[in-house]
């Protein structure tokens, strides 16, 4: 997609700190971190939302679980994280790039605003 920032983050046109990269999912730190660690986990292939996922596309998302599962580890965050995915609009996503929000460091409150 050649309008949107996180495929020009996996192409290497806009610099990010990544924190993982494999073939498929790239992790990288979040611009405007909201916890001590706040970390963008996507798939390489553009999905818009995880409204648009189906049994085509779903294999990535498993995977990516498996990503944040791992970073959690390496990162310590043995007490709990928060893993986010807004949708659309009224959600507050503002990037339309599937990504997940890997949350930790700090405590969450429940519900979410
Ligand atoms: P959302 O609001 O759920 O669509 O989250 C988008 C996130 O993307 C937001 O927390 C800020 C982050 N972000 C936007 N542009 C960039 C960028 O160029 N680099 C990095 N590292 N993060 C970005």
């Amino acid at each position: 997609m050649n309008d949107c920032i996180f495929c020009k983050i996996i192409a290497g046109e806009i610099p990010s700190k990544k924190a993982y990269e494999d073939d498929t999912v790239l992790a990288f730190y979040d611009l405007s971190p909201q916890a001590p660690v706040h970390i963008l986990v996507i798939p390489k292939a553009h999905i818009t939302s995880a409204a648009d996922i189906t049994g085509d596309n779903s294999a990535v998302v498993a995977h990516i679980f498996e990503v944040i599962a791992s970073l959690t580890k390496q990162l310590g965050l043995n007490d709990g994280f928060r893993v986010v995915t807004n949708i659309g609009d009224s959600a507050g996503q503002s990037v339309k790039h599937l990504h997940y929000h890997l949350l930790g460091g700090r405590d969450f409150t429940w519900p979410p605003g």
